[in-house]
């Protein structure tokens, strides 16, 4: 049986991507990290696989602060691939906690690679880097593709650049498999509550029902290439299965700004977003990426990999999947959610997180 290992498992990604290995018979170690209240709320639904007597979901402590631990996991385990999808991966928090964001994000990844050289596993195991097309910044080519130099914007796209360099610079000096997944923004019903896309499924929801009347944003003129998760964490998969490890850029090739997600979202529920939407500064950030489309053509040529949701169909799948959590009576209202301090959404809901009720929701069929 093949084994995976997964940091960032309880992540909107790694929820997904366990989803799928375990569809595909792998046995699936997944790292989480200490917290005071329990946050394995994306893979709860999965927990009939971590019992019986041959579980084939295993959760072990662990983070990417801890070089220790990350060595011993990968001597003992000696899975066959390693996800590394760990990371401070909110773009606007980054600029608040900077050096934290670039120890785990970035140093986290020097760790990772570095514990899979001194548990000897080596070229024996298959690694996969989350990179990201926030690399591009202030984009020096559109559509951006493998070979479009970076232009970080952000303590957040600063450390994913030295975490892509580190990757091919282990792939270079030590023979590894390590490939650099560069993924557009992918979005879904488990995405973190104060992501744009989130932010805007959730108020529209709360807004129809009428639980809110308000929903504050910043930047709406930004574009981003919007496309499914649930898709993207196949293209994970498929850059490990290849002759030789390489870097991929996976988006839509479409580009959309923040309005017309908010057109195609608050339309869905019969919506005019203009009458509800408001204007926050809070939500700006120091640099903005203003542009972002990428060219997957070598993922879809090498990998035989492609997109099948675009923005309007995943905005609106995103209020579906809100609104019907929202009739349920288990999504509550937040008018100005905030993203970097108190007063999170989380604890003006009265159990669970938007998050964990998302995640079995979206588990179903519709
Ligand atoms: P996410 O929902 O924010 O999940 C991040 C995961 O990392 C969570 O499981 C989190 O654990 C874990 N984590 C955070 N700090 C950690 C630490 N010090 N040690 C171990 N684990 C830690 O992110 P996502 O959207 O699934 O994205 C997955 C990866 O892809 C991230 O690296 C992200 O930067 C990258 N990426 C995402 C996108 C996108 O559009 N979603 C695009 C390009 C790249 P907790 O649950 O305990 O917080
Ligand atoms: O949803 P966002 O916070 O995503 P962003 O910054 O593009 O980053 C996401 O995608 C990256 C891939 O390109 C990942 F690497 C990263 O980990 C993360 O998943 O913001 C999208 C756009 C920005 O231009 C932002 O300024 O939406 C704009 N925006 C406008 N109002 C807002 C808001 N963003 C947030 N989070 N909250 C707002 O109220």
């Amino acid at each position: 049986m093949r084994k995976a290992m997964i940091t960032g498992i309880t992540g909107q990604d790694g929820s997904y991507l366990a989803e799928f290995l375990l569809g595909k018979g792998y046995e699936v170690h997944g790292i989480v990290r200490r917290t005071s209240s329990l946050n394995r709320s994306r893979i709860d639904h999965l927990r009939s696989y971590e019992q019986g007597p041959a579980p084939r979901l295993i959760l072990h402590y662990g983070d990417l602060g801890n070089s220790a631990a990350l060595v011993k996991l990968l001597y003992e385990l000696r899975p066959d691939e390693v996800y590394n999808l760990a990371a401070q991966s909110h773009v606007r928090i980054s600029f608040d906690i900077p050096d934290y964001t670039i120890d785990v994000t970035g140093t986290g990844v020097s760790r990772i690679l570095e514990a899979v050289i001194q548990s000897g596993i080596g070229r024996a195991v298959r690694f996969y880097q989350a990179s990201s097309s926030e690399m591009f910044g202030k984009v020096q080519e559109v559509p951006q593709r493998e070979s479009t130099p970076f232009w970080p914007r952000s303590p957040y796209a600063c450390a994913k650049a030295m975490a892509h360099w580190l990757t091919v610079n282990y792939r270079e000096a030590y023979n590894l498999f390590a490939c650099s997944g560069i993924l557009f923004n992918h979005e879904s019903p488990r995405r973190g509550e104060n992501f744009v896309t989130r932010k805007i499924s959730i108020g529209a929801a709360c807004i129809k029902a009428g639980l809110q009347d308000k929903l504050s944003l910043g930047n709406l003129d930004a574009k981003r290439d919007w496309g499914y998760a649930k898709e993207y964490v196949e293209a994970m998969w498929l850059m490990l299965q290849q002759d030789k490890p390489g870097d991929y850029v996976i988006a839509t090739n479409e580009t959309h700004t923040v309005r017309d997600f908010l057109e195609a979202a608050f339309g869905r529920l019969g919506l005019d977003w203009r009458r509800h939407v408001e204007f926050d500064e809070h939500y700006l950030r120091p640099t903005e990426v203003d542009l972002l489309i990428g060219d997957y053509s070598k993922a879809k040529r090498e990998l035989g990999w492609e997109p099948q949701t675009r923005m309007k169909a995943l905005a609106e799948l995103m209020a579906d999947a809100d609104y019907r959590l929202t009739k349920a009576g288990r999504l509550c209202p937040f008018g100005k959610p905030e993203e970097s301090g108190f007063g999170n959404i989380e604890s003006i809901c009265d159990s669970g997180s938007p998050g964990a009720r998302a995640a079995q929701l979206d588990s179903v069929p519709r």
